[in-house]
Formats: C-alpha cells, sequence, structure tokens
C-alpha cells in the first residue's frame, strides 16, 4: 500500500513521556519519514482514546498500564498475552524499550526514619500521615483504592498535579507522595521509597503501543522503531528526566543527546 504522508506520535502529560515522545520522532524522522508530534494530550484514558480514534498512531505505554487500564484484565503480564487482548481493540504492542517506570510510594527520609517507617505494610501504624496522590492514581484500577485495601490504609488522600507533588512533599504539606520510579526528584530531594511488601503494584516495562494496520501501512516507520527496542536503561531514562526536570534542557535536545549517544548505555 502507499505510504501515509506522516507518522503522528503522542505522549501523555509527564517528562518522561514527553521526552520518549520526541525520542521515537527522531527516530523515524532520521528514516526519512515524516513525523508530527502531539505532545501531552492528557492521561492514560485520553492518549488512548486519542490512539483508537486514530488521532495519533503510536505512543508509548506500560505494560501494568497497558493490563490495568486499557485491557482491564490484570491477568495479562507477557507481551503476547496483552497483544492478543488489544488485537480486537485494533491496537498492537511492542518494541520494549528497556526498562521499567513503576509506582510506589514515598515519604521524606529524615520523617519514615523517625517514625520508623520502611515498607508500605508499616503506614496502617500511621493514620495521621497527610497522604497527597496524582490526580490519575486516586483513579486508576491499580491506583489509591486498591492500594488502601490491600494494606489497610485509612488515609483520605488530597489529589494533586504529579508535577507539583514533589514541592509539595518537599515543603512539609503532605507526608506521603506516590512516586513514578524513573523520577528524578526522588534521588535529588533524598526522598525514601517504601517497599512494597505485599506486591500490590504490577510491573510496568515501556513498551510501544500502536494501531494494529501500523507496520503494513508505515514499514520504514516501523522498521526504524523497531531500532529503540532495549535502547534505554532504567539509570539511562532516570538520568534523562533528571535533564528535563533538574538542568531544565528541552525534550528534543535530551533525546538528540540520547540518540547521538552522549551517554553511554549502561
Ligand atoms: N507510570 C508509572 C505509569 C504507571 C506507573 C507513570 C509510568 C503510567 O501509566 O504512566
Amino acid at each position: 500500500g502507499a505510504q501515509a504522508a506522516e507518522l503522528r506520535v503522542g505522549s501523555k502529560r509527564f517528562t518522561e513521556s514527553y521526552i520518549l515522545a520526541q525520542i521515537m520522532a527522531q527516530t523515524v524522522q532520521a528514516s526519512g519519514t515524516a513525523v508530527q508530534v502531539r505532545q501531552g494530550l492528557g492521561n492514560t484514558a485520553i492518549v488512548y482514546e486519542a490512539l483508537r480514534s486514530g488521532q495519533i498512531d503510536v505512543y508509548a505505554e506500560y505494560t501494568g498500564t497497558i493490563a490495568q487500564e486499557i485491557v482491564k484484565d490484570p491477568s495479562h503480564t507477557s507481551l503476547a498475552d496483552l497483544q492478543l487482548a488489544l488485537a480486537p481493540l485494533g491496537l498492537d504492542v511492542g518494541v520494549p524499550l528497556g526498562f521499567n517506570d513503576g509506582y510506589a510510594l514515598a515519604m521524606r527520609r529524615a520523617q519514615a526514619e523517625q517514625l520508623g517507617i520502611r515498607t508500605l505494610s508499616d503506614l496502617a501504624r500511621h493514620p495521621e500521615l497527610r497522604f497527597g496522590l496524582s490526580n490519575e492514581f486516586l483513579g486508576r484500577a491499580d491506583g489509591w483504592q486498591g492500594l488502601a485495601a490491600r494494606y489497610q490504609l485509612r488515609a483520605r488522600p488530597t489529589g494533586l498535579d504529579h508535577g507539583l507533588a514533589y514541592g509539595v512533599l518537599a515543603q512539609g504539606q503532605i507526608d506521603v507522595m506516590d512516586i513514578y520510579t524513573t523520577d528524578a526528584k526522588i534521588d535529588a530531594l533524598g526522598l525514601l521509597v517504601l517497599e512494597d511488601d505485599r506486591q500490590y503494584f504490577p510491573r510496568y516495562d515501556a513498551v510501544l503501543l500502536f494501531r494494529k494496520d501500523f507496520h503494513r501501512q508505515q514499514p520504514d516507520a516501523w522498521a526504524a522503531l523497531q531500532t529503540l527496542q532495549g535502547r534505554i536503561s532504567e539509570a539511562q531514562m532516570v538520568r534523562m528526566n533528571a535533564q528535563a526536570e533538574l538542568q531544565s534542557l528541552p525534550f528534543d535536545v535530551i533525546a538528540r543527546q540520547f540518540l547521538a549517544g552522549a551517554q553511554a548505555p549502561q
């Protein structure tokens, strides 16, 4: 068939997703296909809907998120399972990028140590702690309600924008927040990430989610995107998130440096 004019790459509304969209876009551009990047479309439900309705062709999503929020069956854990479940929706998944970016809860280290809190189970003994959780986490199947049930937590969390939560926690206005494990500010602020000692959270391996007919329609773009398989380690993703959030480097510059091999793989 004829090549579509351009590939449309989407992203979710958080730092890492913007960077990954730029990495995909520049990789495809280098292969000669024009690309349009639609950054920060919204939360999972909104970006997924943009893919389903054909407004975008591909975006970076996470295996646990696909299982919990898109196919809504947490028993699907392998890529093969997810592919089977996505096929009736006209979607496909592939190209594992090489890192996991999971959910966890974190606290200021000094307060956690003072209270003797190390694990999520330990939180049940401290109903006085103030929880500030990202709006998406509050409403998700793999989010707050299930977490509270698993660990018998009685807090009444406040909803926050994830990008603002680190500042609010650092200033002491909340005591516990949800983090994404590749966030740069965990280390920058010296936070303690609580151990998920009752294995509530699944894995969230970064993968590409795309329309099922995309490889046939745009074989050159598809071949280019496949070169990203296994290319990004967790440490590299944390470093790129730090370049954006701590050094204010533009997303396209971060992606260009990464693809130029400026960061040695590890
Ligand atoms: N995350 C972390 C996932 C869930 C856990 C933000 C990368 C996401 O769905 O975007």
